[in-house]
């Protein structure tokens, strides 16, 4: 019998019994996230035209402000959320404070917040490059019906409920985990339908690309350092290559399908790295480990780190197990 590739919607209602106790709640926010993520790749698809219609800053021909992707993203993510009126608060990299969504009605209980890195990679846009969204999913700690607090969104990683990406590559795809292994799901543009396109992933164990800004290598950390010219060094399936894009999604992606470590570690310019632990660590954490990965803040896991500020930085490594594991025997020399 014909076996029929699922759609991303059938998936959802298909994997609601997962969750005890389940609503709905969460495939309906699942689902909010799926339908901001096609509007804004009908934008980002958009962007090399941004010349010819006109830059950010001007007027386009309907007379409407052009707005920059990563603030339009910004605003699409938000605006759904809120109309589908399925979460009580959103943290944005975007914004400097967290968004309470008002709870007035008292039909308003929604119990989960959603942190969300809109646009990631945005310097990316201008060359053609990949660019993607992440966002995470939390049940909130305060009581349902009242407003949301800083403390619902400071939660570990390992509290997460749901993470995923969008891709916005040479295909759309989404791909997310609710805990239950990771899915990806790519967006056939002509019907603008996502379809089930890579079930289970899982990082191989071993892999042979290690991505990271070696553009700051003499300011890293020794332990990183002999680590990459240990991946450098001929010796077994050694050298590895190195391939580094700088769009956190699409190097993560790559490496999660061909084997591979990415790393943002500190250095002695930037204390923490760059990269945030709410909006681009946890929910690659998630991910990597529901995909038989790794991810290490240099000493210990990053899904156990408390935050103690939403646009908290945190030096970041993940990927295969065993190239996590090796990088950490190269870490653990200089403490
Ligand atoms: P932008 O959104 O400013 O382009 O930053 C993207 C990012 O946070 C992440 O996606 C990249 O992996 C990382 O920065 C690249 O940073 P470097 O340019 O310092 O290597």
């Amino acid at each position: 019998m014909h076996n029929r590739t699922k759609t991303l919607g059938e998936f959802i209602i298909e994997n609601q019994t997962d969750f005890q106790y389940s609503t709905g709640e969460l495939s309906k926010l699942i689902n909010a996230i799926r339908l901001a993520a096609k509007v804004v790749n009908h934008e980002v698809n958009k962007a090399g035209l941004v010349d010819i219609l006109g830059d950010a800053g001007d007027t386009n021909i309907q007379g409407e402000d052009q707005k920059k992707l990563d603030v339009l993203a910004n605003e699409k993510f938000i605006q759904t959320l809120k109309n589908r009126e399925i979460v009580c608060g959103i943290a944005s990299e975007e914004e400097d404070d967290f968004i309470t969504i008002n709870s007035q009605d008292e039909n308003h209980n929604n119990k989960y917040v959603v942190l969300i890195d809109p646009l990631d990679g945005s310097s990316n846009i201008d060359v053609n490059v990949s660019v993607g969204t992440i966002f995470s999913i939390y049940r909130r700690i305060t009581p349902v019906g009242t407003p949301v607090q800083l403390e619902d969104f400071l939660q570990p990683g390992n509290q997460q409920v749901a993470a995923g990406y969008v891709v916005y590559g040479t295909s759309t795809m989404l791909v997310y985990t609710t805990g239950n292994g990771v899915n990806g799901f790519t967006l056939n543009p002509a019907i603008g339908t996502f379809y089930l396109s890579h079930p289970n992933m899982q990082f191989p164990e071993d892999g042979r690309i290690y991505s990271v800004n070696e553009g700051n290598y003499v300011h890293f950390h020794q332990g990183v350092k002999d680590y990459i010219k240990y991946c450098q060094k001929e010796e077994g399936d050694r050298p590895y290559t190195s391939r580094y894009i700088g769009s956190l999604v699409s190097d993560f992606h790559r490496n999660m399908i061909k084997g591979g470590i990415y790393m943002y570690p500190k250095s002695s310019v930037t204390n923490n790295g760059k990269l945030r632990l709410l909006y681009e660590c946890n929910p690659m954490a998630f991910l990597a480990e529901q995909a038989g990965g790794l991810a290490i803040g240099g000493k210990s896991r990053i899904l156990d780190v408390q935050p103690t500020e939403l646009h908290q930085r945190i030096p970041f490594f993940c990927g295969s197990k065993n190239m996590v594991l090796k990088l950490q025997e190269f870490l653990d020399k200089y403490h």
